[in-house]
């Protein structure tokens, strides 16, 4: 009985949001310089402007033909975030594909950990899904060599994993418009012992909580 009230409840709560927030399909990205080598993800301390920013249609980025990051390639930082629309209820193949490290949070929790220094290579985890739009962010980091940050899936019934297409992502419309010119200080990595902090979660203008 409180499984099926939560999850009511729940539902109740995307309606809600879906209807206050406009959306477009597809993922918005922030690019952010650090000039720094880097051996795995960092917080970012909030507050500062990405050097790109901009809503991609789907996220298969590759340094070699890609230019999103152009001039800033050696070492930046990339969150990614929006929301992965699900209309089937099954058990859903993810994969990050990343070069250096990544990792990929669902519904606040971290599905697949990636991080670290490594070159191009996947990794995946598989979730059971319910239909709807679950909050999702991809946080990546880039030093020095190539790069590379792909999302893919492999839906219910599904035999390979493809790019999570455009019609399944989300995000708040009108964000992805600012870009700022290079170049600019480099940004600020959270070093300390403890991380009081997480990298915030972009949802249209607002700045929300960090997810757990
Ligand atoms: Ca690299």
């Amino acid at each position: 009985m409180i499984p099926l009230l939560l999850a009511s409840w729940i539902a109740a709560q995307d309606a809600a949001g879906a209807a206050r927030t406009p959306r477009e399909n597809g993922l918005s990205a922030r690019f952010y310089l650090v000039g720094e080598p880097m051996d795995k993800l960092y917080p970012l301390v909030s507050g500062q402007t990405p050097n790109v920013s901009e809503v991609l249609p789907v996220l298969d980025l590759e340094s070699d033909k890609e230019d999103t990051a152009e001039g800033m390639q050696y070492t930046f930082v990339t969150v990614v975030d929006g929301f992965l629309v699900v209309t089937e209820r099954g058990r859903y193949g993810l994969r990050l594909v990343s070069d250096d490290g990544s990792e990929l949070r669902l519904d606040g929790a971290k599905v697949i950990d990636h991080d670290g220094l490594h070159a191009t290579k996947p990794k995946d985890a598989e979730l059971a899904l319910e239909p709807g739009e679950h909050p999702l962010l991809v946080r990546h980091f880039q030093s020095y060599g190539g790069w590379r940050l792909a999302l893919q899936w492999k839906p219910p019934g599904a035999a390979e994993f493809v790019t999570v297409p455009q019609s399944a992502l989300a995000c708040a419309a009108g964000i992805g418009l600012d870009r700022v010119p290079l170049p600019v200080p480099a940004i600020a990595l959270w070093r300390g012992p403890a991380v009081p902090q997480e990298v915030p979660v972009h949802v249209g203008q607002q700045e929300v909580p960090a997810l757990p």
